[in-house]
């Protein structure tokens, strides 16, 4: 009765290869709102690519107690001075928790509690990092090369966008005199 199977999906050169394999991918264009700097926006070319995620979702979504997984690859480029970044989320079932850990490249995980007290984390590889429940998220890449990490959470966490679409992050990640700093 035993059966030897292949895995659900392969994860290599950070790629996730499989069946419920999906990929999202978010240009300029789709993130309008997230960027402080209005005018170097507008100059910028709204077809390229800041971020994709690739996640396996090997239950449907809402399903209590399932785990997904997925990879998010950050490309280098800053509008203005501020990096190119997630748009960050809340998750609708806010007491869910997840897991970032960093597989290539440097970046910086936002963190933001529901009083609105803003933290960062370095990200790089093999840095790992867990975001509590009631904690919304985001990443920027503050590198020269690409920032790819990793992530899995409760297939009930859902997204919320519309929380920070409305009241944004407190705080946000600017490249000053070479580094980055957190700025109201
Ligand atoms: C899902 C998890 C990640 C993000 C991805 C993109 O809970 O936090 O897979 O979806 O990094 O970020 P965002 O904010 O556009 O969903
Ligand atoms: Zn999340």
């Amino acid at each position: 009765k035993s059966k030897i199977l292949f895995p659900k999906a392969i994860f290599t050169n950070n790629l996730l290869t499989g069946e419920s394999v999906k990929c999202d991918t978010r240009k300029l264009s789709d993130l309008e709102n997230i960027f402080l700097d209005k005018e170097a926006f507008r100059n910028m070319d709204l077809q390229q690519t800041v971020y994709n995620v690739n996640s396996l979702l090997p239950v449907k979504e809402n399903t209590p107690g399932g785990l997904f997984f997925g990879i998010t690859t950050i490309y280098p480029g800053k509008v203005g001075n501020e990096f190119f970044m997630t748009k960050g989320h809340f998750h609708s079932n806010l007491d869910t928790a997840e897991f970032y850990w960093g597989v290539e490249g440097e970046g910086m995980l936002i963190m933001m509690d529901m009083d609105r007290n803003v933290w960062a984390e370095r990200m790089f590889p093999g840095s790992l990092h867990y975001i509590p429940g009631k904690v919304a998220h985001r990443v920027a890449n503050t590198g020269y090369r690409k920032l790819v990490f990793s992530a899995c959470w409760p297939s009930d966490a859902g997204h919320d966008y519309k929380s920070i679409a409305k009241d944004d992050f407190a705080m946000r990640l600017i490249e000053k005199n070479g580094v980055p700093v957190l700025i109201k």
